[in-house]
C-alpha cells in the first residue's frame, strides 16, 4: 500500500508513520508537511535513520492547499490512500487568531480532495481499486459535553476556531463522499499525549516547565475534564480505520484516562518530583469547553482496542521528555518566547498560587 501522509512531520502524523513503516513491511510512505513551528523533521529522523524504513519513504516539505504542488507528487504517485493530519492543531493559538487555521482545514482539505478525486477517476480508468481518503478529526467538533459519551451521528457543535475549522474540513469530506463518491473515512480522536509533542499542549507543557522549575498555568478552576489518549494508541486506531473502516463512516478514538486537569497536574508533578507550589491558577481560556468524552463501541466492532494504559503511558511519556532535552530544548527559540509572553504573561502576572 502506498500512502500520501499530509502533516505527517507532526505529533500525531510522524507516529502514524514511524509505527505503520515498521508493522507492514511492505507499504510506502511519502510525507507532505509544511513544516511550520509545529512541523519537525526530528519527529521522522529515527524513519530515516533505518534502512528497511527509508528506503520506503519520502518527504516533501509543501502546503496542502498548493494545488500545483499536490498535483504533482500525485501525478508521480499511484497513491492507494491519503491521509490528512495537516492542521493547525492548538485551541489557545486559535483563540488569538483564527484565519492560520482556515487554510489548512478549509482550502487544504479541499485541494486534498480534489487530488482524490482525480487519483480517483484515473484508477477508475483503469480498472484499480478507487484510493481511499481519511480525514483525522476531533473529539472537539462535539463541542462540550456535560454528561455522557459522544456517539458518531450527534451533531457537530464546534465552539473554538480550532474545532470549527476542524468541522469545517469533516463537511467537505461528507460533501465529497456524496457528490463524487469518493471513498472517505473520518476518525475522532480524542486529547492525545506521548513523546514527540510540541510543547504548547498542556502535557508537554506542564512535564517542561516542571523539569525547569516554571510555574504551571492552570486555567480557571481547573476542573476541565479531558479522557487522555496515548500517541501511539491513536495512531494505530487511525490505522486499523484506514485498513478495516467501513467506507463514508466516521470513527470515535476515546481515550483511557477521563480527569479534571487538576488531577493531571496532580500527577504530573508527583511523576517529575516537584511541588504543587509550581501551580498558578490563571485566567480561563475564551469559550473553554469544559468536558469531552466519546463512545467508542463503533471502533471496538472493528476489532480495536487500547495497548497503553493511562499512568503507564504518562509516566512513560514524563520519562522520554525527562530523557530528550536535546528534542525539546530548541524548540524554546524566540518564536516561542514571543507566544509564551502573548499566552501567558498577563495571565501569570495576575495568578494565585494553586
Ligand atoms: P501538530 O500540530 O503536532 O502537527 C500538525 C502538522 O501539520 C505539522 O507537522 C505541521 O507542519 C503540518 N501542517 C500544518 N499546516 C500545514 C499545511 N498547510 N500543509 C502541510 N502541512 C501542514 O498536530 P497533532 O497534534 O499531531 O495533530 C494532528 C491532527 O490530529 C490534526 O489534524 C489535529 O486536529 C488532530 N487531532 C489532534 C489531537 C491532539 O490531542 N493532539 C486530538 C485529536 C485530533
Ligand atoms: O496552559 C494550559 N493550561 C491549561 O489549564 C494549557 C495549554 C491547557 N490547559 C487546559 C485546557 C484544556 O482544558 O488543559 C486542557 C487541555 O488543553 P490542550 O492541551 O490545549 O488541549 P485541548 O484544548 O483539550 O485540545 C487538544 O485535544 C483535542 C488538542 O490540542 C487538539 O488538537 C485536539 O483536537
Amino acid at each position: 500500500m502506498k500512502t500520501l501522509v499530509a502533516g505527517g512531520a507532526g505529533f500525531i502524523g510522524s507516529t502514524f508513520v514511524r509505527r505503520r513503516l515498521e508493522a507492514q513491511p511492505e507499504d510506502e510512505i511519502v510525507v507532505l508537511d509544511k513544516l511550520t513551528y509545529a512541523g519537525n523533521r526530528a519527529n521522522l529522523a529515527g524513519v530515516e535513520a533505518d534502512r528497511t524504513s527509508a528506503s520506503r519513504f519520502r518527504f516533501v516539505q509543501g502546503d496542502i492547499a498548493d494545488a500545483a504542488l499536490v498535483a504533482e507528487l500525485t501525478l508521480d504517485g499511484d497513491f492507494d490512500a491519503v491521509v490528512n493530519f495537516a492542521a493547525e492543531s492548538h485551541v489557545d493559538r486559535s483563540i488569538l487568531g483564527a484565519e492560520a487555521f482556515l487554510r489548512p482545514g478549509v482550502l487544504g482539505a479541499h485541494v486534498l480532495h480534489e487530488t482524490t478525486r482525480s487519483l480517483a477517476e484515473r484508477r477508475a480508468a483503469s480498472a484499480t481499486r478507487a484510493p481511499r481518503f481519511l480525514q483525522v478529526s476531533t473529539d472537539e467538533v462535539y463541542g462540550s459535553v456535560p454528561t455522557g459519551a459522544s456517539v458518531e451521528t450527534d451533531v457537530l457543535a464546534p465552539r473554538s476556531p480550532y474545532s470549527a475549522a476542524k468541522a469545517a474540513g469533516e463537511l467537505l469530506v461528507q460533501a465529497y463522499r456524496t457528490t463524487y463518491g469518493l471513498d472517505t473515512l473520518i476518525t475522532r480522536g480524542s486529547n492525545t499525549y506521548g513523546p514527540y509533542q510540541y510543547p504548547e499542549k498542556i502535557v508537554p507543557l506542564f512535564v517542561t516547565n516542571a523539569l525547569q522549575d516554571l510555574p504551571l498555568p492552570l486555567y480557571g478552576d481547573g476542573l476541565q475534564r479531558r479522557d487522555w489518549l496515548h500517541v501511539d494508541d491513536h495512531a494505530d486506531a487511525i490505522g486499523k480505520v484506514l485498513d478495516r473502516g467501513e467506507s463514508g463512516s466516521v470513527y470515535n478514538i476515546p481515550g483511557t484516562g477521563e480527569r479534571p486537569n487538576v488531577e493531571l497536574t496532580r500527577l504530573i508533578l508527583r511523576y517529575v518530583d516537584r511541588p504543587w507550589s509550581l501551580v498558578r491558577h490563571v485566567e480561563d481560556r475564551a469559550g473553554h469547553d469544559r468536558r469531552y468524552a466519546m463512545n467508542g463501541a463503533r471502533l471496538a466492532g472493528l476489532g480495536w482496542s487500547h495497548q497503553v494504559r493511562f499512568d503507564e503511558g504518562l509516566a512513560a511519556t514524563i520519562a522520554w521528555y525527562r530523557d530528550n532535552e536535546t528534542w525539546w530544548r530548541p524548540l524554546l527559540d524566540a518564536d516561542w518566547a514571543a507566544y509564551y509572553v502573548r499566552q501567558y504573561g498577563a495571565r501569570l502576572a495576575g495568578s494565585v498560587n494553586g
